[in-house]
């Protein structure tokens, strides 16, 4: 989705991947990091990279009237996407556009299809004909190859490797320096631990763990 340059973009969460974010945006010169909404950080005169704190989600609606017109979740994690689904269902419904974000370093193939809200972060690499859906976080030196498919929500940590036509189904995490082979599907709300090497399909809501990635648990889904 492309913004006006310059637009006033809040970003929901205030922490270490919200600072990796504003880094991005600040390097891509597009948008303007305008304010940040944190659950838990106390804004009176602190900010996030230069950008100011300001409370918490319940003033989303008056930074509209300041001008804000789009947002971006800063918020990561390292297993469970759906606080950000939620963060990004919240910015939605609050009226503001969700922006991509693309560091100048990171790689996208022209033919590669980018959803609102995703994040393509420094030294990402996504590949010819792709897919990625809404709010997914390609995460620092992760790599994406040629027609993989990321569903809604997906996380692929820092450093992961998809090869080829890899089906990663919504809400799923892949851990920092997963790999996964050709052609596996993570089903939906899975999780892959750092480091493993993910050779076959992985069931929805499972969490493997292993070279060779083996099954060590099932998420509760509520
Ligand atoms: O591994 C890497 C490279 N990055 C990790 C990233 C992917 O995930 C990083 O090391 C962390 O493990 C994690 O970063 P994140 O999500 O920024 O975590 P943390 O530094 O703990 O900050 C989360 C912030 O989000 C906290 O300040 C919370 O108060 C805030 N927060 C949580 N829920 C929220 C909400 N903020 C808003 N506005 N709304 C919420 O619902």
């Amino acid at each position: 989705m492309s913004m006006v340059p310059g637009s006033r973009c809040v970003i929901l969460g205030g922490g270490g991947h919200a600072a990796v974010v504003i880094d991005a945006l600040l390097a891509a010169g597009t948008v303007r990091p305008y304010a940040v909404l944190d659950r838990d950080a106390d804004p009176a005169g602190h900010d996030l990279l230069g950008v100011p704190f300001r409370g918490g989600d319940e003033l989303l609606p008056s930074l509209l009237q300041e001008g804000v017109t789009c947002f971006i979740v800063g918020l990561g994690g390292v297993g469970d996407n759906r606080p950000r689904q939620l963060l990004y269902e919240r910015g939605l419904a609050s009226g503001l556009t969700p922006v991509i974000v693309r560091h100048p370093s990171a790689t996208c193939s022209p033919s590669a299809r980018v959803g609102p809200g995703s994040l393509l972060l420094a030294g990402a690499v996504v590949n010819a004909r792709a897919v990625l859906g809404v709010n997914v976080i390609v995460n620092t030196g992760a790599i994406v190859e040629h027609d993989c498919i990321l569903g809604d929500h997906v996380h692929v940590a820092t450093g992961a490797r998809m090869a080829s036509t890899v089906c990663v189904e919504a809400g799923a995490h892949v851990g920092a320096g997963a790999t996964i082979r050709q052609c596996v599907t993570i089903g939906e709300g899975a999780v892959v631990g750092a480091g493993a090497v993910v050779l076959k399909d992985v069931e929805a809501w499972s969490v493997v763990v292993g070279v060779p990635a083996r099954p060590l648990s099932v998420r509760d889904r509520t």
